[in-house]
């Protein structure tokens, strides 16, 4: 198998550290977004000039972060990353979507629409389209939003998703981090997210 990366893309972030969890060594490639490799040769191997994808040995691509990741978890069940029964699984899943679509999506939409590197790639894929300013505005506001929801649950929950760590923490975690980019962070009365980062963010697995 081999991995199509990029060091800085929080995406390909999230793959690796389900990975480097699951203690598998898979060759990685490096598709320089900084000089929007992603743009040429590679759109054969992904119409939607994204990264992450994982090329299997059959020469098969899979894109999408969460697919690549449920994936590996079908082929390497240890240790469980995305829930051990059909119960745990629906809510490792829906607390993953719930910190991509409110969380990382916001905290996305406030970088691309602000950051120069960006001007007019506000949105990734092939396609060029100009920024909205407002939308840096929004993107920031709902990201302090969910926050807010994040600290809540972390109050009645060890982990995002239930008393286990799982794929919506490496999400999640990715996501904060990611947040530096628009100069947003945990804020100081946030004690559950506080617990929370100072446990997951020292894991081995979040240098990847
Ligand atoms: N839905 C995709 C999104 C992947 C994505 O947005 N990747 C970003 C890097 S984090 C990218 O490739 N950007 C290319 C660009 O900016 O043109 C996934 O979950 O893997």
């Amino acid at each position: 198998m081999k991995l199509y990366d990029f060091k800085m893309a929080p995406n390909a972030r999230r793959v690796r550290m389900f990975i480097a969890e699951k203690g598998l060594d898979i060759e990685k490639f490096e598709v320089d977004l900084g000089t929007r490799a992603q743009l040429g040769d590679y759109r054969q191997l992904n119409p939607l000039a994204e990264v992450p994808a994982l090329e299997l040995d059959d020469g098969t691509i899979l894109t999408e972060s969460t697919a690549i990741c449920r994936y590996l978890e079908e082929v390497y069940p240890d240790p469980p990353l995305v829930g051990r029964n059909p119960l745990e699984r629906a809510q490792v899943m829906m607390w993953d979507r719930r910190v991509e679509q409110h969380g990382f999506a916001a905290v996305a939409e406030g970088f691309r629409n602000s950051s120069p590197v960006f001007k007019d790639r506000s949105v990734t894929g092939p396609a060029d389209f100009p920024q909205i300013p407002e939308l840096a505005e929004r993107g920031k506001a709902r990201f302090a939003n969910f926050l807010v929801l994040l600290e809540q649950r972390l109050g009645e929950s060890e982990f995002v998703s239930g008393a286990r760590f799982a794929i919506a923490d490496i999400t999640a975690l990715v996501t904060i981090d990611f947040a530096r980019t628009i100069k947003a962070g945990i804020g100081d009365d946030q004690a559950n997210l506080k617990r929370w980062y100072a446990a997951v963010s020292t894991r081995e697995s979040a240098k990847a």
